[in-house]
């Protein structure tokens, strides 16, 4: 059985915008006078996950190094209160999935494909996300679901991908990963996935070279498409001599 493995954020949704207010509004309420405006933002995406993205920017402001030690062990209490604010935007209904997900998703399904989740993001924002948008029997869909703290080393590290296809019990060649960024693509191919990447503001201009396909987004994606694309071609020699492929 094949496995169509998703990221989540830029993937399946274009999340950033929400996840960055959300660090914005805990900064606020934690009595922190930081702000993440968009260009910033999109710097500090280079490092993958909520809690180690609050510590790089810690890392990079001009302080005494007590009040960076002091400001470190506040990251728990602030990345907890942006994903309980993240957590209430997405079940408002704030992010929608982007273009032709839900029918790639079913497309999968029809198949037979497993579908999968191999994410950076918080457990509760992978599940929140999931069913506002796909509905409430939508952790059912998935065949696994690997996200935040379940592996030490996230994205691009491979770790998230090997626990994914471990869960499945399926080897890489058969699994696709679907991701939106730098780090995603790292990590999915570092498993020896074949990887479709689909950009989003928050990641394009990108160094996608090692993905087996690059869109725009996955409205221009059928499942027959991929996996077309996936087989390897047979070559009719007799043809491949008239067109001139020896
Ligand atoms: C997504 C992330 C996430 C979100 C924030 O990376 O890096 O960290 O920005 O989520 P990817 P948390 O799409 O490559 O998995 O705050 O819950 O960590
Ligand atoms: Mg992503």
């Amino acid at each position: 059985m094949n496995a169509l493995i998703f990221d989540v954020d830029g993937t399946l949704a274009d999340t950033e915008d929400v996840h960055r207010s959300c660090f914005n509004a805990a900064f606020m309420q934690g009595g922190l006078e930081w702000h993440w405006p968009r260009p910033l933002y999109r710097d500090l995406l280079k490092v993958a996950g909520g809690k180690e993205r609050i510590g790089a920017y810690i890392d990079r402001l001009h302080i005494r190094e007590s009040h960076r030690k002091a400001l470190r062990e506040r990251i728990p209490e602030i990345h907890a209160e942006k994903t309980r604010l993240y957590g209430r935007a997405v079940a408002e209904g704030k992010v929608p999935l982007r273009e032709g997900v839900a029918r790639l998703l079913e497309q999968a399904q029809e198949a037979g494909w497993h579908l999968a989740i191999a994410s950076t993001t918080t457990a509760a924002n992978v599940d929140a996300l999931l069913q506002a948008t796909l509905g409430a029997h939508a952790l059912a869909m998935f065949s696994a679901i690997a996200c935040g703290d379940v592996v030490s080393e996230k994205k691009p590290a491979p770790d998230i991908y090997q626990l994914v296809l471990r869960t499945l019990d399926i080897a890489p060649e058969d699994a696709v990963a679907v991701e939106d960024s730098v780090n995603g693509l790292r990590s999915a191919t570092a498993a020896g996935l074949w990887t479709v990447v689909t950009p989003t503001y928050w990641s394009e201009g990108g160094d996608f070279s090692e993905a087996a396909l690059v869109l725009p987004n996955l409205a221009e994606l059928t499942m027959a498409r991929l996996i077309e694309l996936r087989t390897p071609r047979s070559v009719d020699p007799l043809r491949a001599l008239y067109q001139g492929a020896w």
